[in-house]
């Protein structure tokens, strides 16, 4: 009974390939960086954007995250304020108040130009350059949103305690880079060096100088 020897071999001779396949940075798990963002007067900051890059490793494909690439228009505000969207997401802007809105961006990652719309209407925009990206509103000026393109998959935003937890990090060096619409500094973002460690969680907490929004 040959085909039954073959067969009853097969399982085995798999498991040692999926054994061997196994990178060593990988055998002790992922690492995991949580980061904290304030001011000098400990005022945490949210909605600050926290990207990580790993100089080597990490995930590949395409990125998506635990959430929609949807950006509202409820009680005359963009909602979510900051949004994070993978590079090449077609964003949706559903209009759930009674009055229209007309969304623009002169951004330099993206050119918005979205006519007048109105209740429980939508459209939607393809966000292809890696960047971030100011919305408003023609009809109310006191409107502003932001979307952060970005080409990792390894971003999110803090919360309201300026806190925010990466999961699922190969060990190793990687850049930890910050964006919030009103960070003080040349490029409007912060950038440092974090080494991650497989299987073990990092806490990094970052002072940042903030400029007022209008
Ligand atoms: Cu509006």
């Amino acid at each position: 009974m040959p085909h039954i020897r073959s067969s009853a071999l097969l399982p085995f001779s798999a498991l040692i390939g999926a054994l061997l396949v196994i990178p060593t940075s990988q055998a002790a798990g992922p690492a995991t960086l949580t980061v904290t963002v304030k001011q000098a007067n400990g005022m945490p900051v949210r909605d600050t954007v926290v990207m990580v890059y790993p100089k080597a490793g990490g995930a590949s494909g395409p990125i998506r995250f635990g959430w929609k690439n949807e950006m509202a228009q409820s009680n005359i505000a963009f909602t979510p304020g900051t949004l994070i969207v993978p590079a090449g997401s077609a964003v949706r802007f559903p209009n759930l108040d009674k009055v229209r809105h007309s969304i623009y961006s002169f951004s330099k990652a993206a050119k918005v130009d979205i006519q007048l719309y109105g209740r429980d209407e939508t459209r939607t925009h393809t966000f292809s350059v890696p960047g971030s990206v100011s919305l408003g509103c023609k009809i109310h000026d006191q409107m502003r949103g932001y979307i952060r393109v970005v080409d990792t998959p390894y971003a999110a935003k803090t919360d309201q305690n300026g806190q925010v937890k990466i999961a699922q990090l190969p060990g190793g060096a990687a850049t930890v880079r910050l964006w919030h619409p009103a960070l003080r500094t040349r490029t409007g973002e912060h950038e440092e060096a974090v080494t991650l460690a497989a299987g073990q969680a990092v806490a990094r907490s970052i002072t940042v100088a903030l400029r007022p929004v209008k």
